[in-house]
């Protein structure tokens, strides 16, 4: 079987009949920035099903604009997941905030590739998303998602979106954490029980300690009706509030995005003011968050205490620090520098590295199998690749596409991998691994997000047409 057809079967398997889970044992549910990776891919299958994916997601959006991080299924069994919708209680405790009353969802977010990820899905075939509505139904959705993060989670005051939980950063236990979770109380760990350890190998997963840091904080913001203090640190947002380099600039990238969707709408001026906002932001997250020294993004700890009332920056040098390598009005010395880091000690593209890791090798915190703590994951290096390809670094992205396909390939499209071996860990036939396979197989780097790329795959399940799914 190609590679090809094998990420397919890997996205079939995995689809509910309205969304993908990102696995079916150890993530049985819809998580927010899997989905918008996973509708990416599955463009190139079905442009209809990407299209439902993301409106699955949009639809558990909550009142005041944030979309959870997790969308539960109410069919699959409590136990199944920790924690559960009775953990969360959005329809109760998120009611202030408008949490919908029809589903249950998680009360905290994940990284913002919704809009990106729905101009890539209507460009995989724009008849059918014109048919649809695709795009003038998920905007209003996808500005007010935007809207959330850059004026209710604006926690530091400077414009950028803060985090409230590692999980909703997404790389959960990257060393950047540590610190700000230093000064978490963890939960009682008789009050809870982790499922995650039932289907994942205990050293490939976060610690214990970990998880009862993660529910103190899910708890404390679950207790605070999910309210959040922006526009000052001594606003009601709770002990963790961080601005993190990759968070913000899949925000910036999905804020250009989301212009491009309001020109194709016909609304040039709010698409116009809006690029002009990405273009001050990306300045913004220069001005915040760059380094020189490492030639690096970090992450800003607004509780640690900081002479300026500012917080400080986390001197830990994770992945996400190279992720505003995709955006297009980054400074070119910063791009330079960037393109540096990756290939030297720390990150070892072109060099020691298969795929580039999550977290500085040369660190004394580094674990090859250890989540976030340095195995390399597929989402961030689709991310670079994209990053190397914009700032003309066509060898290097070439380089780093192959060794994806390779990697994908071999480790049967495992959640994570040793960033030297290319050995899986974690979950096998995980969502967002098939699907970034699918689109550095089908996507042409030379036309990206220019012209439509989608083609439906043949005998392999559900056969698309405009009017719908034929098969399901
Ligand atoms: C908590 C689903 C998610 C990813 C995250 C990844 C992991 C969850 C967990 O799985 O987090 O959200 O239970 O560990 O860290 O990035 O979205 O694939």
């Amino acid at each position: 079987m190609s590679l090809r057809e094998r990420a397919a079967e890997v996205l079939w398997a995995n689809w509910t009949g309205t969304s993908t889970v990102p696995s079916r044992r150890l993530y049985p549910h819809q998580w927010s920035w899997d989905s918008a990776f996973i509708a990416i891919g599955l463009r190139h299958l079905s442009p209809l099903r990407a299209q439902l994916e993301l409106e699955t997601l949009l639809c558990a959006q909550w009142g005041d604009g944030r979309v959870p991080h997790i969308v539960f299924n109410p069919s699959v069994p409590l136990d199944a997941y920790f924690p559960s919708p009775d953990f969360w209680r959005s329809t109760t405790a998120g009611r202030r905030a408008g949490a919908p009353g029809d589903v249950q969802t998680s009360g905290i977010v994940q990284p913002p590739v919704h809009a990106l990820a729905a101009w890539l899905v209507h460009r995989a075939d724009p008849g059918l998303s014109r048919a649809r509505s695709f795009l003038a139904r998920a905007h209003p959705r996808l500005a007010a998602w935007h809207h959330y993060l850059l004026h209710r989670r604006n926690v530091g005051g400077a414009g950028l979106a803060s985090v409230v939980h590692p999980w909703e950063q997404g790389m959960d236990n990257s060393p950047c954490w540590d610190a700000a979770l230093s000064r978490v109380t963890p939960a009682d760990p008789a009050a809870y029980r982790r499922a995650d350890l039932d289907h994942g190998a205990a050293e490939d997963r976060p610690t214990d300690l970990d998880y009862g840091r993660y529910v103190r904080l899910a708890a404390d913001y679950r207790e605070r009706h999910y309210a959040d203090g922006a526009g000052g640190l001594t606003g009601g947002a709770g002990e963790f509030a961080v601005e993190d380099p990759s968070f913000n600039a899949l925000l910036i990238a999905a804020e250009y995005a989301l212009a491009r969707i309001e020109a194709e709408l016909g609304l040039h001026d709010a698409s116009g003011a809006r690029e002009s906002r990405a273009e001050a932001l990306t300045g913004t997250l220069v001005e915040r968050l760059w380094e020189p020294a490492d030639g690096l993004f970090l992450c800003r700890d607004l509780r640690s205490a900081g002479v300026d009332g500012n917080g400080e920056l986390v001197p830990e040098r994770g992945v996400g620090g190279l992720v505003p390598l995709i955006l297009p009005a980054l400074p070119r010395r910063v791009a330079t520098a960037l393109v540096r880091t990756a290939c030297g000690p720390r990150f070892g593209l072109g060099g020691p590295a298969r795929l580039v890791p999550s977290y500085d090798l040369t660190a004394s915190a580094f674990d090859p199998r250890r989540y976030w703590r340095g195995p390399a994951w597929f989402n961030t290096n689709w991310l670079l690749e994209r990053g190397l390809r914009l700032h003309g670094e066509r060898a290097r992205a070439d380089g780093l596409r192959r060794a994806l396909l390779d990697v994908a390939g071999e480790s049967g499209f495992a959640e994570y991998v040793d960033p030297y071996t290319g050995r899986g860990c974690g979950a096998r036939g995980f969502g967002w691994s098939a699907a970034l396979t699918l689109d550095l197989l089908l996507d042409d780097p030379a036309g990206r997000d220019e012209e439509p790329h989608g083609r439906p795959v043949d005998g392999l399940g559900a056969a698309v047409t405009s009017e719908g799914l034929r098969d399901d």
